[in-house]
């Protein structure tokens, strides 16, 4: 499953900030139990090692996903936090889509 969404990463881990909060475009392949991060399709399809500012594919084993019904500045919003305590959250561009990719990220 795979798809354009714009990320937040909130934490890096559970008492950790992240540093870099602003929102980004990117594409996002969930595989197994690994999401990856590119810049776009063309570059996921061209090169699926080359990852969004070399950041290394996050596993989402023992992690858990739910619409972020707290942040109320963007719509179609989810969060996923990691085993790790690490959050990240995710507009979709609607509902539907929002659905989708919890459903998939939740069975995980
Ligand atoms: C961040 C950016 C985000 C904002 C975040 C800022 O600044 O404005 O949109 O989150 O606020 O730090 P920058 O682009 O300079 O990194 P929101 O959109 O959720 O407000 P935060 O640090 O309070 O999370």
């Amino acid at each position: 499953f795979e798809g354009s969404l714009i990320r937040k990463h909130e934490w890096e881990s559970t008492t950790k900030k992240a540093t870099n909060r602003s929102w980004d475009k990117i594409y996002v392949v969930l595989r197994n139990n690994l999401l990856m991060f590119y810049k776009d399709q063309k570059s996921y399809k061209a090169a699926p090692e080359a990852y969004y500012k070399n950041e290394s594919p996050v596993d989402l084993r023992g992690g858990s996903t739910q619409v972020a019904t707290d942040y109320t500045k963007k719509r179609h919003v989810f969060r996923i936090k990691l085993a790790n305590g690490a959050e990240f959250l995710f507009q979709a561009k609607d509902d539907e889509e929002m659905a989708q990719w919890t459903s998939r990220v939740a069975v995980q």
